[in-house]
């Protein structure tokens, strides 16, 4: 659809009575469009000059609409290409269920990838062996994957479960496959549920430059316990998730 056609698009005449700024309203206007998928992502929007004709207002009043909207990750610009309707593929992740990250990502129609960062085996620390219930020279598998769907990393996930429970696990091949299923199918873990817990925070600069991130936007931190049928538990996970992408449900009964 040419610019100008979506401007047309855009709905009724402002309320200059209402006592939402002008501003206010072209911002959900816009945003209407783009929910109704009248204007999809990667499709440019109509110019400033052409939103101000349409609604009859100053430029500087659609600036700051799309300033607005800029801010919260409804549009990107490009520098001398125009602005843009930005890619806002949410992922979310019910909390009923225990799932993997393969199996959420599939679900959502999406294609899983990982990008091993780090494996290697370590002594617990005495706080991580009193997690797992174990002593404290307990030797603990550590891997560290950049977690993608389609291409897009989305989070930093470092996995904790002791050695003995998996020989060998370091030498498969943990970008290619999903971890939980290589514990059930390889090493007989069944997991059945696991206690997480989950805190909006600032990514360290190293996490930002992992995940993609323009600048210091929020992450969920998510720690999970992950434990066997009989309530030993089995993984300890501490992910960063990109809190732009990133979205917890909670059916509510
Ligand atoms: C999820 C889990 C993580 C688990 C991973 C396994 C959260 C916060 N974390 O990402 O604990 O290790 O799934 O995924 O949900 P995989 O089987 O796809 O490797």
């Amino acid at each position: 659809m040419a610019g100008q056609s979506i401007a047309d698009t855009l709905g009724a005449p402002l309320d200059r009575e209402s006592p939402t700024p002008i501003f206010a309203q072209i911002r959900a206007r816009l945003e209407d469009t783009i929910s109704s998928g009248d204007l999809v992502a990667h499709q440019r929007i109509p110019s400033e000059r052409q939103l101000s004709d349409r609604f009859r207002v100053s430029r500087m009043t659609v600036r700051q609409a799309l300033d607005a909207l800029t801010r919260d990750r409804f549009l990107y610009s490009l520098p001398g290409k125009g602005t843009f309707v930005a890619d806002r593929k949410i992922i979310e992740q019910p909390l009923q269920h225990l799932t993997s990250f393969t199996q959420d990502i599939l679900a959502r129609g999406m294609r899983p990838s990982s990008r091993l960062l780090e494996g290697r085996i370590v002594q617990a620390s005495f706080e991580m062996a009193r997690l797992f219930g174990l002593a404290p020279t307990v030797e603990i598998v550590q891997v560290t994957r950049l977690r993608l769907a389609d291409d897009e990393p989305l989070a930093i996930e470092a996995v904790h479960i002791p050695s003995a429970l998996v020989p060998g696990l370091l030498d498969r091949d943990l970008a290619a496959e999903s971890l939980y299923l290589i514990l059930g199918r390889d090493y007989g873990l069944a997991l059945v549920g696991a206690r997480q817990t989950i805190e909006a925070a600032e990514p360290t600069v190293e996490e930002q430059r992992i995940l993609g991130l323009d600048g210091p936007r929020p992450v969920l931190r998510i720690s999970r316990l992950t434990h066997d049928a009989n309530g030993h538990v089995v993984e300890y996970a501490r992910s960063v998730y990109r809190g732009d992408r990133y979205h917890l449900t909670v059916e509510l009964r």
